[in-house]
Order: structure tokens, then sequence, then C-alpha cells
């Protein structure tokens, strides 16, 4: 329970394969484009990587850099509006710098920890 162990508990490291697209860069609307994401959460940054390719082992690996990185420092995230996706499950996620992106999983329980690992990294690295 992270509410229990404090801010501190906070997972620094997590990933898995979501649903993301783009919506806004630099305050600009952009072209959806969903695509599955192989993504990882690290510390403060979040890290995107297109197509699942092979798995788990791409991070470890010495294959080619994150496709997409965002800060998520003075960033914040909610639950999409039915506005911004006729999708189940999209979570909003919003960039200091105007980068505007939805993720999504069919997955209740898997979006959910998401969701909270991205509120409780965005609380605890606010100060920055
Ligand atoms: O917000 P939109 O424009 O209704 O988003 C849908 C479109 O991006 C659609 O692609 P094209 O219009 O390029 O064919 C996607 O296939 C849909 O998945 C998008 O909507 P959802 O509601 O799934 O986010």
């Amino acid at each position: 329970n992270p509410i229990k162990h404090g801010l501190h508990s906070t997972p620094s490291e997590k990933c898995g394969v979501l649903n993301v697209t783009k919506i806004t860069e630099h305050g600009k609307k952009v072209r959806k484009n969903w695509a599955s994401t192989w993504t990882v959460l690290q510390g403060s940054s979040l890290l995107f990587a297109k197509g699942q390719g092979s798995g788990t082992s791409w991070f470890g690996g010495n294959q080619s850099k994150p496709e997409f990185t965002v800060d998520l420092r003075g960033g914040s995230v909610e639950w999409a509006s039915k506005e911004k996706s006729s999708k189940k499950h999209v979570i909003e996620l919003k960039t200091r710098v105007g980068t505007e992106l939805l993720i999504q999983s069919e997955i209740d329980s898997v979006i959910n920890d998401w969701f909270r690992a991205l509120s409780e990294t965005i609380n605890t690295h606010a100060w920055e």
C-alpha cells in the first residue's frame, strides 16, 4: 500500500506494453496514431519504444535508444474524457512543455497501476 508506506515507495521503475498516442506536441494538435508501445517509467522519465520487438530484453540489450521520452516533472495525469477517445481506460498525460499523450490498456488493473505510478511520480518530483 503506497499510502501506508509514504512517497518513498513510489516505484522508480516500471515497464510494460501499453497503447499510446500523442495528441498534442508543443501545444499543437497532432493526428492520433495509436501504437502498441513498450513503456518504461524510470525515475521521473517515461520512455517509449514503438513495437514490442524483443520485449523485456530490449532495454537491457544494446539496441537503439528509446523512440520518445517525456519528462514527468511539472506534468499532470487524469482520466481522459469521452471526447478525447472512445476507448476505455484512457489516461491523459500532459507535460510541462505542452505535449499531450493518451495511454491506454484494455486491462483494468494494468492501467490503474500505471495511473497510480504516474501520479505518484509527478507528485514526488513536483518541486524539482
Ligand atoms: O479522436 P479521433 O480523431 O476520433 O480518433 C480516432 C482516429 O484517430 C482514428 O484514426 P483515423 O481517423 O486516422 O482513421 C483511430 O483509428 C481511432 O482509434 C481514433 O479514436 P479513438 O477513439 O480510438 O481514440
